[in-house]
Order: structure tokens, then sequence, then C-alpha cells
């Protein structure tokens, strides 16, 4: 393969934008079979999903898609208009760059928000429980709260473990709130040296999350920034602030709950029972749901009361990732097809917390006799049940959830329910602790090095995690799955994340059978290795591709390439790591997204964010922000062609490292810092 410059790999997307939604006629865009299956139904009874939808919304205005409609002040929409005249510029002189930079910088405020305010809710819960608040929760993973002090350097020396979460909690809130001008310790404690030096250079390190989101909506108001470099360094600040957000959660989740360890389940709609209460979990905040879960156990014999043969729990979403990787309850489905679970006819009560539910769930459930019941102050739907779900009474609300599924199961006997029998095997749980314990099996001293090595000899072509959403712009789950066979046929080691990784438990692709079928030699050997040293802890051997967790589980992600960096004593853009979230559509995606070109990794997008509308803030996010950070985007909408740069950036930065390397061996010196 020739030897690019990595920003050479990619400049515009190579599906030119007229030709990227194919037949928006035809609603059956998947390549799930259960999600197809359910699709055929709901072409038969004309019940209508985000599918239809999607089909309904095309064309879509190509203004809003390129990023050059600005809605920021009310003398607009400003739509920006080719050539010179007055219609090229908004009312107030904003010009393209300008619009386009506000917009997408304001999606990546919108995506630290909502990581970071589900992260400051596991705070509160961690610091009410620590304090004797909440009878319904402890601390339930010691190793990890110790863990996490001693980094941030709180001692632990001297204190129980309650006083320890409550300074631990305290120190989480200041990365919240912060008045003066230290940057964000759950940033600074997690990421290599350069990367710390990197950020204070470029003023991006956040002092506060909310503080950053703040300033970027205020950078972003009519009037204030015009410059698009200045507008995308806030967004990458606010992204940094995201990553700090979703650290925190990270770590005080697991503290609440314990840290995933490898568990066997099932994911597609086939694990919906007919014979069973069925009870869906949708969301993103695991109090709700792991309360839901560990209350479902004591409550089997109310559920065999009323005729069913117990209690079936399922996750959609990121709420669904959580519960899988901590108690592994299975996968119902992910997000483009959250309403087509309901479509079944078999779930009794779908209960939701916050973040990418569709509010058309109420809808579709009112064609059924499922039961949509929200339960935070801020996420409510019309029609819907709301029982307001609060850390003090919370059994009390998981029990009343479940008790209106029991109500549920008894309604619905006599009617029909229609389970497309399809589910695959799932192995998941794999939180950074578990993979270094893995690791740890074959180099007891250096875990990470058993990564690294198998990188630098060329058995692995080097480490991926895919990502996000899914976007019915592509095919439901079919970037996801082609990108993911094109890696691990190349003998990348892919760990996973969120809806992603959602599609690809769906696919087979998180059982061991996996390996065979789709690994290249070099992967094969390298997991099975990894089994053979681990045989007595593992009972079903392990999958193809490693679940992470949830979309603010990505924090782990980014720990295994910051382990990867300090083992190889470099910066981490010079480590053979890649982000690609196949199938991005939530402004989630894009602050994760922004954070992780910060943090110096190729960053693939499979679905256009509005950005095509300004060439500049499109070379600042696939060039400029390369020769600064030492990450950038790639857009690529063909998923086959996205792997091959992908893989492509993987070869030229294991290649680089290797040339660096041998040249510091030679002259006796350090490692260069550039990249
Ligand atoms: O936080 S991957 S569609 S569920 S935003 Fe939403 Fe996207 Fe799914 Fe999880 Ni993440
Ligand atoms: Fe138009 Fe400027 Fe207002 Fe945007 S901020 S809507 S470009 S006048």
């Amino acid at each position: 393969m020739p030897r690019f410059r990595e920003t050479t790999l990619q400049s515009t997307p190579s599906v030119p934008r007229k030709e990227r939604i194919k037949d928006p006629k035809d609603i059956m865009r998947s390549v799930d079979p259960a999600a197809l299956y359910m699709l055929e139904k709901a072409k038969d009874q004309n019940l209508i999903s985000s599918y239809d939808r999607f089909a309904a919304q095309q064309p879509q205005c190509a203004f809003g898609y390129e990023g050059i409609c600005c809605r920021i002040c009310f003398q607009g929409p400003c739509r920006i208009k080719p050539g010179d005249g007055p219609g090229s510029k908004g009312i107030c002189g904003a010009t393209a760059y300008t619009i386009v930079s506000r917009n997408i910088a304001r999606m990546m405020a919108g995506g630290a928000s909502a990581h970071s305010d589900h992260g400051r809710h596991i705070v509160h819960a961690l610091l009410h429980a620590a304090e004797g608040k909440l009878a319904d929760f402890k601390v339930t993973d010691v190793e990890k709260l110790n863990r996490v002090a001693e980094r941030i350097g709180i001692s632990a020396e001297g204190k129980t473990e309650n006083e320890l979460a409550v300074e631990v909690s305290k120190a989480a809130l200041e990365d919240f709130g912060r008045q003066t001008d230290e940057p964000c310790t759950w940033l600074t404690t997690t990421i290599t040296d350069g990367r710390n030096k990197k950020f204070a250079d470029c003023c991006i390190a956040p002092t506060a999350i909310d503080r950053s989101v703040v300033s970027l909506l205020h950078q972003t108001h009519i009037g204030t920034d015009a410059d698009p470099v200045n507008i995308i360094f806030g967004g990458l600040k606010c992204g940094l602030a995201d990553y700090v957000g979703m650290h925190i959660s990270t770590d005080l989740s697991d503290v609440l709950f314990g840290t995933p360890k490898p568990v066997v389940t099932e994911a597609n709609l086939g694990v919906l029972k007919e014979d069973k209460v069925n009870v869906i979990v949708h969301g993103h905040n695991p109090i709700l749901s792991q309360t839901v879960v560990n209350v479902a156990k004591e409550m089997e014999a109310e559920a065999k009361a009323a005729g069913a043969t117990g209690i079936q729990l399922s996750g959609i979403c990121c709420t669904g990732n959580e519960v899988l990787m901590r108690s592994g309850v299975p996968i119902a489905t992910n997000f483009s097809s959250q309403e087509l679970a309901i479509m079944t006819g078999a779930v009794d009560v779908m209960v939701v917390d916050v973040q990418c539910i569709m509010p058309s769930v109420q809808a579709v459930a009112e064609c059924f006799h499922t039961k949509i019941v929200t339960t935070m102050d801020i996420s409510k739907i019309p029609g819907a049940h709301h029982f307001a779900f609060d850390e003090e009474h919370a059994v009390e609300s998981a029990k009343a959830v479940i008790r209106l599924a029991i109500e549920g199961y008894k309604n619905r006997q006599g009617m029909a329910c229609d389970i497309p029998q399809i589910k695959n095997k799932v192995i998941a749980g794999f939180s950074v602790e578990a993979i270094v314990e893995l690791l740890a099996a074959i180099n007891p001293e250096t875990p990470i090095k058993v990564l690294t090595d198998a990188v630098e000899a060329g058995e692995l072509a080097g480490v991926a995690l895919l990502c996000g959403c899914n976007n019915l712009e592509s095919v439901h789950d079919n970037n996801h799955l082609t990108i993911a066979r094109e890696l691990t046929k190349n003998n990348v080691f892919v760990v996973t994340t969120g809806c992603s990784a959602q599609a690809l438990a769906k696919a087979g692709m998180m059982a061991p059978e996996a390996i065979e079928e789709y690994a290249g030699e070099g992967l094969k050997n390298f997991l099975k290795r990894l089994a053979d040293a681990n045989q007595d802890k593992l009972t079903d051997g392990l999958p193809l591709v490693f679940h992470m967790g949830s979309c603010v589980d990505n924090s782990r992600a980014h720990d295994l390439s910051t382990m990867m960096a300090k083992q190889l004593n470099v910066d981490t853009p010079k480590v053979p790591f890649v982000a690609s979230a196949p199938e991005a559509m939530s402004e989630k995606a894009v602050s994760i997204g922004a954070g992780a070109v910060a943090m110096g990794y190729p960053t693939h997008v499979g679905t256009m964010p509005p950005i095509e509308g300004s060439p500049l803030v499109f070379g600042i996010a696939t060039q400029i922000a390369s020769d600064v950070y030492g990450g950038y985007f790639i857009f690529e909408t063909d998923p086959m062609v996205a792997a091959a740069k992908l893989l492509a950036s993987l070869d030229n930065r294991t290649w680089k490292l290797g040339i660096h390397k041998k040249t510091a061996e030679k002259y006796e010196t350090q490692l260069c810092e550039n990249y």
C-alpha cells in the first residue's frame, strides 16, 4: 500500500451528495433480518415508523443538510446562496463559514450537555448514597472507588468507603462548576502528559463542564464570534468537557453498580418472550434501569402468579448497554428500530429515561396494549404514563413499573404476538479492567504490552473503536456491519459501544463463532492466545468484537488508547488507534467526535453532519485539526471506502511509529513529540 501523509487519505466523501440516498421511497432500509420482518408486518398493517417518516422527509432541505441555514436569531432563517451578492451572506453579514461553524459548535454544546447532565445525576446519586440519604443505593465497587480516588489525588487512608465516596463525588461536582481556571480533574488525570500540554497550549482544556457549554453558546450568539477556527476550537473545548462528563459517568456508575466483567447473553427481537412479562428499558441512565433489573428478580413470583412464566427484561439504546454490561440483560434492538420492538405486540411496558427515545413510541404503543412509562422530569411524552423517578423511592418506583407490566401481561392474553425468532449469542462486559485482566493472564507485569506488542509486530493492524448511532441516511446497521467485517478481516482489534455495539451484537459478531467466520489470521491468533490463557475464567470463549458499553463508556476506549500511548511512550496521536461512528446521528455523536479528534484519533463519520456548506470548515475538521492535534475527521458515507481509509490510517500510524522508534534507537534519542 502506498504511504500517504495521513490527511491525504481523505478529502471529500467518495459518494456525491445527490447519490447518497438511493431510494428514499423504499422503507426497507435495514440489514437486520428482525427489523426487516417487522417492517414487512408494519407495511401490511399500515403501521408508521421512522423508516416511513424518513422516506416522507425526502428530499430534505439542502441548506440545512449542508449547515448553511442559520436560525440563531429570528431575523432568519438566513440561507447562504451561491455567488457574491447580498444573498451570499446572512442578514447580519455572517458568511457560510461562520454559520456552519456556529451550527456545528452548538451541536457539540448540546451533546456535551446531554452526556454531562447524565453524569451529574450519577454523581448526585453516589454523593447522596454515601451520605446515607438513599436506602436503595450504595458503593458497590470499593476497588474502583479507591482507584478513582488515587488517580485524582485523594488519599483513602483512614477514611470509610462512604467518606471517600463523598470526597470523590464532590471533586466530580467541582469539574461541573469550577469558577477558577484550573482544568478539569477528570481531564488532566486521565490523559497523557503530551495531551495535557497540547490542550493547555491551545487553550482548549475545559475548566468546568457547565462553563464550557455556556461559553460556547455565548461564543456562537449573533454578533459574537465570526472566526471559524476560533469557533471550532471552542467546540473542541466543549468536546473535551463532554469527555470529562462521560468519564465521570463511567467511573461513578462503576462505583455504584459494579465494573463490568465478561457476561453471556443474547441480542435481537427474538429475546422477547410471549409467555413472559416483557419489560424494555430504554434511554441512557443506569440509575433507573439497574434498579428495575434488581427489583425484577424479586418480583418473579408476582409475575408467575399472574400466569406468566417470569419477567423478561431487555434493553434498547445505551441504558440497555448499561444493564447488559453489568447484569447480562439481553438487547432487544437499537435506535432506529425501537418502534419495531413495540410492533411485536409482546412488550408490556417500555420504561424510558432520557435521550434517543423517539416521541413516536407512544403513538405506536397506542396501537397495542403496550404502556410507555416516562420517568424523568425533563423527558416526558404526551399520552405516556409518567412515574416520577427519584432516588429516594427508587425501588418503589421500579416495583410500580413492573406491576404495570404484569397488568399489561394479563391484558395481553388473547391478543396476537408476532415476535421474529431471530437472536444471536453475545459475549460482552469488556470494561478496560476486564480487558487488562485478560491480557494479564499472558503478561501479569505489563498486561497492555500484550496488545501493543501485537500491534508493533504486525499481528494486529491496530485498534478501532466502532461507536455511535443509527441514522436512516444509511441503511440501518449496514455501515456498522460492513466496517466491522472489513476491519476484523484485516486484523484490527475492534472495541465497540452504543448503538454500534448493538448492531454488531444483533448480527452475531459478539459470538465466538464469528472469529472463525470473519477474523484475519493475525486477529484470530491474538484472540486464540487470549482465550487459551483465560480458559479458567471464560465459560463461553471470546467474541470477535469487544463490547465496552454505552456511549458514555467511550471513556473506556479512551482509557485503552491512553494506556497504549503510555506503554509505547508516545502521545495518543501516534497510537495506531482509530474511531468510527458509521451511522452517527445525535448531537452527542458530534461532541464525542470533537473530543476524539482533540485526543488525536483519525475519526470517521459515516453519515454527513451539516458541514459541507463551508469548504473552509470542512478543511478545518479534516486537515487543520490534524496539523494542530494529530486527530482529524474522515467523512465517508461508503462503508467499504471508509474501512479502506481507516485501515490506511492505521497502517500509516504503525509504519510511522516503527520508523520513529528505529530512528530513536539508532541515535539514542527520545521519540519525537510530533506526529
Ligand atoms: O448515547 S449511539 S442513538 S443510544 S446517541 Fe443514541 Fe446514538 Fe444510540 Fe446512546 Ni449514543
Ligand atoms: Fe441571519 Fe445572522 Fe440572524 Fe443567523 S444570526 S439568522 S445569519 S441575521
